[in-house]
């Protein structure tokens, strides 16, 4: 069996050396854009160039190296048929979930306000927090959105949840499609996008949504930067729609040195870290599914192409 590392890590030896140990009877190879073709049973990917789909006629499958595969989706010469599979989980939920809930508390907690009283020497108590005040509503209910609801939900936040299709989530009020968007806004005062960036989300966090959130409201994104019109965001914040903002994912990665966000106290920017691609729980899970499904035995995380996710 032959695989192929086709991500823009300086490095691949890093993933590689692994894979080998893992799948000890593989040939492992890396991307090289002037090489020729290895004919590659799979390929393990991030943002692959449109050339490997030029030259690699073989492949099986594709296994992306995240849990958002619009990187993947956007090259224009992807095999309709080809089977696309996304990372589960693979140690991120507790990442977002985490990193969620510290935004949170950043906003709700005075921890701000508690720090500059420790530079001046002031011991102050401010008024304690009232979870009742702090409803959340999550967008997308997939693995990683439902940690995130299961864990405020577990501190007794009141939690909704918001996605395109029913589901269930025990202790968390769950609405489905744009029928029942509205009705989930209402009830949210921290918003939280883990949505999959589809056509049908783009541009969904927009003035009206926002203006549609409790007073005070909060907005974290750890979805895609595309999910968010950033002027909206502005716009909203300088009327007071929205009280702050935590965005760890932009529509220009890296954040150009000269984007507005930067200058605002009102906005906290991490650079796509809530969540990091952990290499040992991501390699074996990826490497476990290639082994089933070169014996034929059925793999999850497949992508539905067409719904985008
Ligand atoms: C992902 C990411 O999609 O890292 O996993 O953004």
């Amino acid at each position: 069996m032959k695989i192929l590392f086709v991500a823009g890590d300086p490095k691949p030896e890093r993933w590689t050396v692994p894979i080998r140990e893992l799948l000890p009877d593989a040939e492992i190879y890396v991307w090289d854009p002037d090489g020729p073709a290895v004919n590659a049973d799979y390929a393990i990917v991030w943002q692959p160039p449109s050339a490997l789909f030029e030259r690699e006629k073989n492949l099986k499958a594709v296994f992306n190296l995240g849990a958002g595969i619009d990187g993947l989706l956007k090259v224009p010469n992807l095999p309709k048929d080809l089977t696309v599979v996304r990372l589960e989980d693979a140690g991120m939920s507790a990442q977002m979930a985490e990193y969620v809930l510290h935004q949170l508390l950043e906003a709700n907690r005075e921890m701000e306000t508690y720090r500059e009283q420790q530079r001046q020497g002031v011991w102050k108590i401010h008024r304690p927090m009232k979870r009742s005040e702090w409803p959340v509503g999550v967008m997308g209910l997939g693995h990683i959105g439902k940690r995130v609801a299961r864990t405020l939900a577990a501190l007794d936040y009141r939690v909704s949840g918001w996605a395109r299709g029913e589901h269930s989530l025990e202790g968390v009020s769950t609405h489905a499609g744009p029928d029942q968007l509205a009705g989930f806004l209402k009830s949210t005062r921290v918003l939280v996008n883990t949505l999959p960036l589809t056509d049908e989300t783009r541009d969904i966090i927009n003035y009206d949504l926002l203006s549609q959130l409790q007073p005070g409201a909060v907005l974290i994104n750890v979805g895609r930067g595309e999910h968010l019109v950033e002027d909206d965001l502005l716009r909203a914040l300088d009327e007071g729609i929205l009280r702050k903002a935590s965005l760890d994912v932009f529509r220009k990665e890296p954040l150009p040195e000269d984007h507005p966000f930067w200058q605002r106290e009102d906005i906290t920017i991490t650079p796509h870290i809530s969540a990091r691609t952990l290499r040992d729980a991501t390699l074996e899970q990826i490497t476990g599914k290639i082994r089933d499904h070169a014996q034929g035995r059925p793999i999850t995380g497949v992508v539905d192409t067409e719904r985008g996710y």
